[in-house]
């Protein structure tokens, strides 16, 4: 294993946590990739799956497959059973009071565009202000910007400094009694930065603002408790977290959800129609119309149990110092600018090369079994703000290796060498 200037006394969770042993849950990761050891370096993107998440998604198929909430057979209560438990942990896994607070949804997007619909639609107005910052995932944008279109409010984007942190003292400033939302990420995709959410939840409910916030980068990675926060709603997706693809999260205040309207109508999210009046269903039915990603919702629980087991604080541990390793590896190529470079960070190595297009690296580095994200990362004004076209993305899970750090450092070496 190569050596970097790794502060040694840091290295307490990489010695003690068994990654060799989480490793071996994943069966994808054991591939070579044009003939070398696949480093996946994606999981922003989407995670890989333990087997106990493929094997629930199996058995659902095998065994049980039926619809929920309706049918009075054997299989059908199984599979509203499963499917109405998964909620339960979902709820538990990040701290909220009840099963009922949490809304299925198709991941963090719909969340967010469920909120800006259903309660934007209903509470916001001309004169109205939607604040966001200016590291938002285009998710935390655009459904504001529709919002604000529709009815006359203004969008308001608070600022970042060059390290990628927010400028808590001009976010304080925009804050007034004319800001009715603020939408923020708990953790920044494009850069890594953690927020602090906490901080921000209370200046905003100090002016009345209801808060949004964007979880998808942080409750893969780190315990998050969203009644502690305070959060008025919560959003993220279940295929960064280990889960399957197609389902994620709303979780809301209950006193917000309950004088919430409905987002979509359809099926399920009524107690009785007639063609004069329909009666909506309760809280959290009345968010989810028509017949669900049932089995996404399974593979959710099931992932959720397994990240209990590692435990969220062993994971923050020891990314954070795959981090560290990661940082210090990739400060030492000659060229390499690292777009993001907070204080608080998560594993996310955002960077360009001297001369090199990103778009031109990513080739190189997939040659080499190296899998990383370029582009805007869905985050553009990120990439205006630094003044990049792209940037190449190494983003890290509990499963990576400092061995993989390693492959994509000799491979960066390698994109220079041909390309510069
Ligand atoms: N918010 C953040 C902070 C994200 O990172 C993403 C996805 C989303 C919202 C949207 O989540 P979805 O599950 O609804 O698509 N981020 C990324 C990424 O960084 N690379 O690919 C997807």
């Amino acid at each position: 294993m190569m050596e970097y200037d790794v502060p040694t006394q840091a290295d307490n969770a990489i010695l003690t946590f068994d990654v060799v042993n989480v490793r071996a849950a994943f069966p994808i990761l054991h591939q070579q990739v044009h003939g070398k050891p696949l480093a996946y370096l994606d999981s922003a993107a989407t995670s890989q799956k333990p087997t106990c998440v493929i094997e629930a998604i199996d058995d659902y198929y095998r065994r049980y497959n039926s619809n929920v909430h309706r049918g009075v057979h054997k299989l059908a209560e199984e599979a509203t059973h499963e499917y109405e438990q998964a909620r339960v942990k979902i709820a538990r896994f990040i701290g909220s009071p009840s099963h009922t607070q949490i809304v299925y949804t198709r991941g963090t997007t719909e969340s967010i565009n469920l909120v800006a619909s259903a309660w934007g639609d209903a509470n916001v107005g001309e004169g109205d202000e939607v604040l966001v910052t200016h590291m938002e995932h285009h998710s935390n944008i655009v459904p504001w910007q529709m919002l604000c279109k529709r009815t006359g409010a203004t969008l308001v984007v608070a600022p970042i400094d060059k390290t990628g942190t927010l400028v808590m003292d001009a976010f304080e400033r925009q804050l007034t009694e004319r800001t009715k939302v603020v939408a923020v990420a708990h953790v920044s995709n494009a850069l890594g930065t953690i927020n602090p959410i906490e901080r921000i939840i209370e200046l905003a409910h100090g002016v009345g603002a209801v808060v949004v916030v964007d979880g998808a980068q942080a409750v893969p990675h780190m315990q998050v408790n969203v009644e502690a926060l305070d959060a008025d709603f919560y959003a993220f997706s279940g295929h960064k977290m280990c889960g399957p693809t197609g389902i994620g999260v709303l979780y809301g205040k209950a006193d917000r959800l309950e004088a919430m309207g409905p987002y979509q109508g359809g099926g399920d999210m009524i107690k009785s129609v007639t063609f004069k009046h329909t009666e909506y269903n309760d809280v959290p039915y009345r968010f989810e119309a028509g017949t669900p990603n049932i089995v996404g919702g399974i593979g959710l629980g099931v992932a959720v149990d397994y990240l209990t087991g590692v435990g969220m604080d062993k994971i923050a541990a020891y990314e954070h110092e795959l981090l560290e390793y990661g940082t210090a590896a990739l400060q030492q190529i000659d060229g390499l600018r690292l777009i993001g470079t907070a204080d608080r960070k998560a594993g996310v190595l955002s960077f360009v090369l001297d001369g090199i297009h990103p778009y031109d690296m990513a080739p190189i580095l997939d040659r080499q079994g190296v899998a990383v994200r370029t582009g805007h990362h869905c985050a553009q004004p990120v990439m205006d703000f630094f003044g990049v076209p792209a940037t190449a993305r190494a983003s890290l899970a509990f499963y990576n290796t400092r061995a993989e750090i390693d492959q994509l450092f000799v491979a960066l070496k390698k994109a220079k060498e041909m390309l510069a």
